[in-house]
């Protein structure tokens, strides 16, 4: 079983794109739940999921990446026992960063040593917004960058060529080596690329070191 992660501001198309990938893994004859993590009342997203059939359980209470990391665990052991999924995708708050998810799922992989593996973080950078988001959200949304295993620019089909030489710019400045992947749930385009990295990647060591070099770096001067 595996654990495939996203993270990405608010409104940058996760629960949409990860819809268009369960449908995906679902065709490869694969079995797949979703968590959702939301920390209001009621949760749109998991609405959303369950009226595309999929399976899905929902965190609340705060942010799995923090707060409730623990809950992770109890809840993938639950999922495990009573359905049996081969992946489980996770769709964490718009304020989690990779780091945190990566320790809450490391903390349920020790757990479940033989029987979980985890993927990959995927990392929405929004095209149409980022931006203004970096205006607003930027420490937020460099960390988010900065830490994940591979970022997938989302909307695609929404912008042009100019708007999205500059969002590459920006996500190379900050993580120049990571796998760069361009998605639109519109198109379907990087729904296949996504499913195979979920299915197949392996979630990078995060080095610590580099990632706060290159804070300083902006941050320092
Ligand atoms: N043009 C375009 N719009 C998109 C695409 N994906 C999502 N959207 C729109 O972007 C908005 C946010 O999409 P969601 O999938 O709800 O984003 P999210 O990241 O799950 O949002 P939160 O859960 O609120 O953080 C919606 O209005 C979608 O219709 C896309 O590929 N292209
Ligand atoms: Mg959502």
């Amino acid at each position: 079983m595996r654990i495939a992660q996203v993270t990405g501001f608010l409104g940058s198309g996760k629960t949409t794109f990860l819809i268009e990938v369960a449908k995906e893994l679902n065709l490869r004859g694969l079995k797949v739940a979703t968590i959702v993590n939301d920390v209001g009342h009621i949760n749109v997203d998991r609405k959303c999921m369950e009226v595309h059939g999929i399976h899905t359980l929902e965190i609340s209470g705060g942010c799995i990446c923090c707060e409730v990391q623990g809950t992770l665990t109890t809840t993938i052991t639950n999922i495990y026992m009573s359905y049996r999924p081969d992946v489980i995708l996770v769709e964490p708050t718009g304020v989690a960063i990779p780091l945190g998810l990566k320790q809450a799922a490391a903390e349920t992989v020790k757990k479940m040593p033989n029987i979980l593996e985890q993927s990959p973080i995927i990392t929405f950078v929004d095209a149409m917004r980022i931006d203004k988001l970096m205006n607003n959200v930027r420490r937020l949304v460099e960390t988010q960058i900065i830490e994940a295993d591979a970022v997938l620019i989302t909307k695609v089909d929404a912008v042009d060529q100019k708007r999205l030489d500059m969002v590459i710019a920006l996500v190379r400045e900050l993580n120049p080596d990571v796998e760069l992947l361009y998605g639109s749930s519109k198109t379907g385009q990087g729904v296949k690329e996504i499913a195979d990295i979920m299915l197949n990647g392996k979630a990078v060591v995060y080095d610590l070191t580099d990632a706060e070099k290159r804070f300083d770096k902006k941050y320092g001067e």
